[in-house]
């Protein structure tokens, strides 16, 4: 009988045989838009066409980016990127930015899979004042707590990430598994908390204070030279600066 590790291998071969993306990727891209259904006042955000789906070939292997992006009731942006970047690099890419005059943090999550398999899977829910919200620190406090054999450490820009952030490099199957179940809970505490949060006005200080909080976390993740350099790779360091500064970090509108 197939070892489940042979089986993963089977499954990882069979996926980019197909041109596809590592199953952890492409499962964890589903679940966070099913979750992403429970969000109240779900509806479009506009994204430039030429940004929605990007298709090339780099070293005779196919390359593609797609985009999606959304608002909600409270979040000025919710983006979700899958993308195949060369030399087999895979890659889900998620922010939801809130909008300034809702007391709420920046939901992130990254999974980057290569030829020897996922080396990074990182989910937070990211303070943009210091600390969490009261209710969000309870509910995350009291989720689940999930088990990985390897867990990994952060860059020193990731001064930005809350003490709830998972960083990890998971080993098995059951270990992707376990790290959709962790993001799907933590989806969950976001859009609770949104569904009790009020909008506080725009020229309120506690708004002003999370917009400058918000650039704060865009400038910090802005410096991981690692989402770059794959992307000046793949394109040319022009396009990968455009495509960071107006789509994956773009600076919020004032509030
Ligand atoms: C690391 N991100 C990486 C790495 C690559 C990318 C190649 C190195 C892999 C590794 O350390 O194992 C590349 N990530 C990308 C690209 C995109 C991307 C090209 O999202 C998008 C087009 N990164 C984020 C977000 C978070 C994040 C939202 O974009 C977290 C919420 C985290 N990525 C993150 C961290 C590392 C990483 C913490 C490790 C960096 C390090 O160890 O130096």
């Amino acid at each position: 009988m197939a070892s489940s590790s042979d089986q993963d291998r089977a499954r990882v071969a069979a996926s980019r045989a197909a041109g596809g993306v590592h199953p952890l990727v492409d499962a964890l891209a589903e679940r966070i838009r099913s979750c992403w259904q429970a969000m109240p006042d779900l509806a479009p955000l506009a994204i430039d066409p030429e940004l929605e789906a990007i298709c090339g070939s780099l070293d005779g292997e196919a390359l593609f980016i797609r985009n999606e992006l959304k608002q909600c009731r409270g979040l000025r942006k919710l983006h979700l990127e899958t993308a195949r970047l060369g030399a087999g690099l895979q890659i889900l890419h998620c922010v939801l930015f809130p909008d300034p005059r809702y007391d709420l943090p920046v939901f992130g999550a990254d999974i980057v899979a290569g030829p020897a398999g996922v080396s990074a899977a990182i989910v937070d829910l990211s303070p943009v004042t210091g600390v969490l919200p009261a209710g969000i620190e309870q509910a995350l406090a009291r989720r689940q707590k999930r088990v990985y054999q390897q867990e990994r450490e952060l860059p020193a820009w990731g001064s930005i990430f809350s003490p709830h952030v998972r960083f990890i490099r998971p080993v098995s199957e059951a270990e992707e598994q376990a790290f959709i179940g962790e993001v799907a809970d933590v989806l969950d505490v976001l859009a609770a908390a949104i569904r009790v949060s009020e909008a506080q006005p725009s020229d309120a200080p506690a708004t002003v204070a999370r917009w400058n909080g918000q650039l704060r976390y865009c400038k910090q993740q802005k410096q991981n030279d690692k989402t770059r350099r794959v992307l000046e790779k793949a394109f040319n360091p022009a396009w990968a600066d455009r495509y960071i500064e107006e789509l994956l970090f773009d600076d919020p509108p004032a509030p």
